[in-house]
């Protein structure tokens, strides 16, 4: 096993953010390793992180040949994961919009899925526009509402998963390309009874590099929270 805790960090074009976010990992614990699943990114991120990985075992990168959006990113990473044989594994982005010092709240927890909410007494968002912040909002009301999910926060993507939790989830039923990710993963948990927590967090916007939300991409989670409510109903 490379390490107990594995963080799966998804990238596309993150070059100017890629070592300086290992190293804020690396120093957070001794016990978690880092597996980057870059997209062929254009700007040479493979290339940066494949170089770190190789002064250094707790760093690792899954290379995929094309860009398919952050939920394909996601499942892949988590099954290279579960087969490195991690008990917890985190999500989070590589723009420091997630605080890498969080990690360690988020590994105190114990229940099966803890989620870091911008949206609990605590959290919050720094550096959004209003019309950000709108649509952030209206969002979760909107997924609350249709799917059930009491989740405050249930599109936010920094989070632990235990394996047992991760392991019962059928990864290949999932359908998001996009950030609807976060909420069809939230809802299988959610629907299957495990325990889920929300903790604070704080959420920055970034400094570097540029933002991969398109107005489709948003749209997806409103078609998902609704396919998950009224569409054939799958077990896990
Ligand atoms: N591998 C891979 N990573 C992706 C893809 N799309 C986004 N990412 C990564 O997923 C993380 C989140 O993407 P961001 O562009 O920051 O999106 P966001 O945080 O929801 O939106 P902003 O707040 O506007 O930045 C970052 O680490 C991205 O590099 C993709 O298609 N493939
Ligand atoms: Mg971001």
């Amino acid at each position: 096993m490379v390490a107990k805790n594995i963080i799966v960090i998804p990238t596309y074009d993150e070059r100017e953010n890629v070592a300086k976010m290992a190293d804020a990992l690396l120093q957070c614990r001794e016990d978690i390793a880092v597996l980057f699943v870059d997209d062929n990114s254009p700007d040479g991120t493979g290339e940066v992180i494949e170089k770190i990985a190789r002064e250094n075992p707790r760093i690792m990168c899954l290379h995929r040949e094309k860009k398919e959006g952050l939920g394909r990113a996601y499942i892949a990473g988590f099954k290279k994961a579960l087969e490195l044989g991690a008990e917890k594994i985190i999500q989070m982005d590589c723009d420091f919009s997630h605080n890498p010092e969080d990690i360690v709240r988020l590994l105190n927890s114990d229940a099966d899925l803890v989620i870091g909410s911008r949206y609990v007494k605590g959290g919050g968002t720094q550096g959004w526009p209003f019309k950000r912040r709108l649509i952030s909002r209206a969002g979760g009301i909107f997924i609350r509402a249709v799917t059930g999910m009491k989740l405050k926060d249930p599109t936010g993507g920094f989070k632990c998963w235990k394996r047992s939790t991760l392991k019962a989830v059928d990864l290949d039923t999932i359908r998001s390309m996009g950030y609807s990710f976060q909420l069809e993963m939230n809802y299988f948990a959610w629907k299957n009874g495990f325990k889920i927590v929300e903790i604070p967090i704080f959420f920055t916007d970034r400094e570097r590099g540029y933002s991969k939300i398109t107005p489709g991409i948003a749209w997806e989670s409103v078609k998902v929270s609704l396919m998950l409510r009224f569409g054939k109903r799958r077990k896990i």
